[in-house]
């Protein structure tokens, strides 16, 4: 173990792993062996304290906070040019769960500061993680803390804790001995959320044990931005074992587009780890495998990120 170069990171000593998986979603496929450098990781994901540290000496605006810019979003409904982001609210009852509508709403004046909106405020969440951060957000303060966003072999990789090829970052089993290992949803998603690990939202960051690695919450809590494009799949092994993928950066930026709004010209990055809304019912996402595409622009009340220090 090397002494941290400050506070608030772990070495995650490289190695070769299995990314992906085979057994869960179609996106997650193949599972491919990836070797990773050492580095540096921040042990907790980026709190609402840490934010607003960078804010304040910098003046920072995030995206949620400005108007939208018409020229990239030609389409944009005018109730929905107007600064704000993605706030997830629980329905009255079941709902169709292949339309996220019916939970995720488009709240003007919504942001990292206020997450649900005007008039909610973070005072009793100075040590939650931050959330309404777009990627260039979560860019912007990790160029000036003197770090980097990981990429999705080193998120990954540092996620698993040493435990290659376990469904979670702890091991096999979801709740261990009835443990909850993470803050994810227990109910039927969206409308009862049982709450049974404590937290019915974000939880204060390290509320759950840390992974092999003393990595807290590289599951459930909030999804994390890494800067890798994504891809419907992961490449396949390389036909020579000699050739093994050496930190990868993920895909090109075009494959990142989503086929199904072929209008919208926003190339997506992978978030991983999944958050407090992903439970059995609905979205198993609380895996180091697990893996979503997110448009870069995207200000959502269950997204944050960390940072890594790469070496030299
Ligand atoms: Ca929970």
């Amino acid at each position: 173990m090397k002494a941290p170069p400050r506070d608030g990171l772990a070495w995650i000593e490289g190695g070769t792993f299995r990314m992906g998986s085979d057994v869960h979603y179609a996106e997650e496929r193949p599972a491919h062996l990836v070797a990773v450098d050492g580095f540096w990781m921040q042990t907790h994901s980026v709190t609402n304290d840490d934010f607003a540290a960078f804010v304040a000496a910098t003046g920072y605006v995030t995206l949620a906070e400005r108007p939208l810019d018409p020229e990239t979003y030609p389409d944009a409904l005018p109730e929905l040019a107007v600064p704000g982001a993605l706030v997830f609210r629980m329905t009255d009852g079941p709902v169709d769960t292949s339309n996220v509508h019916h939970w995720w709403h488009y709240v003007p004046g919504a942001y990292w500061r206020a997450p649900e909106g005007p008039g909610s405020d973070i005072a009793s969440r100075c040590n939650h993680p931050v959330v309404h951060v777009a990627h260039e957000d979560a860019a912007a303060y990790a160029a000036w803390a003197g770090l980097a966003l990981p990429t999705e072999a080193e998120w990954e990789f540092a996620a698993r804790g040493g435990l290659d090829g376990a469904e979670f970052v702890w091991g096999d089993e979801l709740a261990p001995g009835g443990v909850f290992m993470a803050n994810t949803w227990q109910g039927p998603f969206p409308w009862r959320n049982f709450a049974l690990d404590g937290f019915e939202g974000t939880a204060p960051v390290g509320s759950f044990p840390a992974n092999g690695y003393g990595l807290f919450d590289m599951a459930g809590n909030v999804w994390q931005w890494t800067d890798d494009w994504y891809a419907a799949r992961h490449a396949a092994d390389p036909v020579k074992s000699c050739c093994v993928p050496n930190n990868p950066r993920g895909a090109p930026v075009e494959s990142s587009f989503d086929p199904r709004q072929p209008r919208v010209k926003i190339p997506r990055k992978v978030v991983k780890g999944g958050s407090f809304l992903c439970g059995p019912s609905y979205c198993k996402r609380y895996r180091p495998a697990a893996r979503q595409p997110q448009m870069i622009d995207s200000a959502m009340s269950h997204l944050g990120f960390r940072c890594v220090l790469r070496q030299g």
